[in-house]
């Protein structure tokens, strides 16, 4: 019996030895339902050398666990800004944010400016003698 779980111990630790390219590394990725979530998670997942992506969505962090020889995490996280999520130093186009169904628009729920702005004063200027 002992004699198993040694070739076992054994076996695992080789393995991680193959393996000693998986890195795992978190970035800060924007998104606001689940629908980012499993989207994101999805595109992440689909890169050759991407083990696993895990999206957070309450800590707006994306987890990935991918093999450096294979891929490159920034290649990643620009195809993610592509579908219209800022991710880590990559930030999505106004272009690829615009096509973001409604429920994903992250940017608006901030608060910060939403371009609405009406009633503001134009045109009041008073030409004063
Ligand atoms: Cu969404």
């Amino acid at each position: 019996m002992k004699r198993i779980i040694l070739i076992i111990a054994a076996s695992v630790l080789s393995a991680g030895l193959i393996q000693a390219k998986t890195v795992e590394k978190t970035y800060t990725v924007r998104g606001h339902c689940g629908m980012c979530k499993m989207k994101i998670e999805k595109l992440a997942s689909s890169f050759e050398g991407v083990e696993s992506a895990a999206y957070d969505l309450k800590g707006q962090k994306l987890t990935l666990k991918y093999d450096k020889k294979l891929v490159k995490d920034k290649d990643v996280l620009k195809a993610i800004t592509r579908i219209g999520y800022d991710a880590g130093k990559f930030k999505a186009t106004d272009e690829a944010y615009e096509k973001l169904p409604d429920c994903c628009r992250y940017r608006e729920i901030e608060g910060v400016e939403t371009g609405d702005h009406h009633g503001e004063h134009h045109g009041e200027h008073h030409h004063g003698a």
